[in-house]
């Protein structure tokens, strides 16, 4: 390799590795306690009496869905935007390491009230179900310090204006900015239920909560939530795959309009969660499933993107007709396999999330477990997936080290492992989901009984599939601590996408950030602002309500 190759300062790699320590760390425990779920549910195992079923179940979604991801994600976004800027100055770094100190104090604490099982609330955390009131303090903690890194975010990209005036700035920094701006947005619905509702209920200062109202003010985070770990995936398709394919960005400016899009339509639609809830009116879940249906766009404008760089790459390379390309792509490269399945997986994941949002259908599907079959696709599959074949040439890239061939092909059989290990689980999910399946059940006596006994074999398949997916988790972990401490030194690239010569610059009006957060906020007040009235005067009798209306 060229020994041209730019490494980060070294107190900047060691920033990115602690962010990386803590992802992997999560994911070994998270992974683990589904496969612990898997067999209970398949009644493969009976789980000892001081250590209940949802505990785990708690575990396995708070871990994975909320702390790996978002470290992760802080790891690979804060390294794309100082590679692609020049460098964060130290303010911008020490922000970054306290961001971090204040993110995992939060993760601390509420990991031990939920190991104490005085938190049993599973990742949702909604009322009526209650938790320790450290165990929300924690939770906010973890929002304030994320909010500490998205100002570091927002910082470096007014720097790099300010220092090179009309220069394009650059597609990762700008995605970044993105991404947080959508998650400082959305996380202060969280945050208001869980300083203003949640942590006075659990202090007895009230004794009781509006549970339509904090629910509410869940969703209208948690579908922005689904976006923040879906949007680093889309910043490696957009910006690094054409790199590792050996061809061009697409188009620099259609990916800079597809994350506007998905920055002003993925918060106000938190409704498309609560269609089967009363108290909501009707006329409001219309409109937040039309605003669904929107947001649907910009993916398919993604997939466009990636359909066309694959196309203008395997046409390079002599590939003829509409699929020539796939005998173009580079197959044996992990980098490429990994995030290429994850692209794969998000055509029936993305299906599903469209029948999801379809209010008739969603009565078959919602709180069934067809519902965790979809977020395996998406998440667990898509998202990850992209997230391992970040890892590839990330982690060797930080610790100076090679991304060996033997590496390489472990990290070939990970994908396949994933690959077959979800393909089985999420197909068994969906089907026991159409079915009746309930999610979040612990219940598995189905096999005996008449009725149900399809359910019983649904859930066998799903130990099956997750005991594969396990494996997979540990192959998974094995690359992480060669790549981490003992694979051989060597320089590894930061591959980084090009923006096409002849492609005009992106119009200045992506820029604009008052006008994007402007537009993002009237939406939201559209979206939410008769509903919520509606919400908070009509809450039912006796109900505490909101302290600060
Ligand atoms: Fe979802 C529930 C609707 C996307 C995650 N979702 C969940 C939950 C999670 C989750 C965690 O409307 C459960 C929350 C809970 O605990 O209750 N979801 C959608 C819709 C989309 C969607 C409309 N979800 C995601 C993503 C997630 C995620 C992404 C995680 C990262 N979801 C819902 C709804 C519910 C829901 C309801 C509530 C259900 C209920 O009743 O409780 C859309 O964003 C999907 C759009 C995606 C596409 C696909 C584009 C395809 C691309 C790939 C191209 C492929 C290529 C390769 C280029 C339109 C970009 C080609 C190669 C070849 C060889 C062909």
């Amino acid at each position: 390799m060229s020994t041209a190759i730019k490494r980060f300062p070294k107190n900047e790699s060691r920033l990115y590795m602690a962010y990386m320590y803590v992802a992997f760390i999560s994911l070994f425990i998270g992974a683990t306690m589904g496969l612990v779920q898997t067999l209970e549910r398949a009644g493969a195992i009976t789980m000892p009496s001081f250590i209940s079923y949802y505990q785990v179940l708690t575990v396995h979604g708070i871990i994975l869905a909320l702390v790996m991801t978002t470290f992760f994600i802080f790891g690979f976004m804060l390294s794309s935007q100082s590679k692609t800027t020049g460098g964060y100055n130290n303010t911008e770094r020490n922000l970054s390491w306290l961001s971090f100190v204040v993110m995992l104090a939060g993760v601390i604490m509420a990991s031990v009230m939920v190991f104490l099982n005085e938190a049993t609330v599973l990742f949702t955390f909604y009322a009526p179900l209650q938790a320790h009131v450290i165990f929300y303090i924690g939770m906010a903690l973890v929002i304030v310090g994320s909010w500490i890194n998205g100002f570091v975010i927002f910082k470096r990209h007014a720097r790099f204006r300010k220092e090179n005036p009309g220069e394009r700035t650059p597609l990762l920094s700008y995605m970044a900015v993105i991404t947080m701006l959508m998650w400082q947005i959305a996380s202060i619905g969280v945050a208001v239920t869980v300083v203003g509702q949640m942590i006075p209920w659990a202090l007895g200062w009230v004794d009781s909560i509006d549970v339509l109202l904090s629910r509410t003010l869940f969703w209208y985070f948690g579908h922005p939530l689904v976006y923040f770990w879906l949007l680093p995936a889309y910043m490696m398709w957009y910006a690094v795959m054409p790199k590792i394919i050996g061809g061009k960005i697409f188009s620099d400016s259609l990916a800079r309009f597809t994350f506007v899009l998905l920055l002003l339509f993925s918060i106000p639609v938190g409704f498309h969660h609560q269609l089967t809830e009363p108290g909501i009116p009707e006329f409001w879940k219309y409109i937040q499933v039309v605003l669904t249906m929107v947001v649907v766009v910009p993916s398919m404008m993604t997939a466009f993107s990636m359909f066309a760089t694959f196309e203008s790459r395997g046409r390079e390379l002599g590939a003829k007709g509409m699929f020539g390309w796939l005998k173009k792509m580079p197959w044996k490269d992990a980098r490429f396999l990994a995030p290429f399945v994850g692209m794969v997986f998000f055509i029936p994941g993305g299906a599903g999330g469209i029948i999801n949002a379809s209010n008739q259908m969603n009565q078959v599907v919602h709180n069934t477990i067809w519902v965790t079959g979809h977020f395996h696709l998406t998440v667990a599959t898509v998202v990850i997936l992209t997230f391992f074949g970040i890892t590839y040439w990330l982690i060797p890239h930080l610790t100076g080290r090679a991304f060996t061939p033997v590496m390489n092909r472990l990290a070939i059989v990970q994908t396949v492992l994933w690959t077959v290990g979800m393909t089985i689980m999420s197909t068994a999910m969906h089907w026991q989901g159409l079915l009746g399946g309930p999610r979040r059940s612990a219940y598995s006596d189905y096999l005996g009984n008449a009725d149900t006994a399809a359910w019983g074999s649904y859930q066998v398949a799903q130990a099956v599939g997750g005991s594969i997916l396990f494996v997979g988790m540990i192959v998974m972990i094995i690359i992480f601590i060669n790549l981490a401490f003992f694979a051989p030194k060597g320089e590894t690239e930061y591959p980084l996408g090009e923006v096409h010569s002849l492609e005009a610059p992106a119009p200045k009006v992506f820029e604009n950030w008052p006008l994007w957060i402007g537009l993002t906020l009237a939406l939201v007040l559209f979206a939410y602002t008769i509903p919520l009235i509606d919400i908070i005067q009509s809450k039912p009798p006796g109900a505490q309500g909101f302290k600060l209306w």
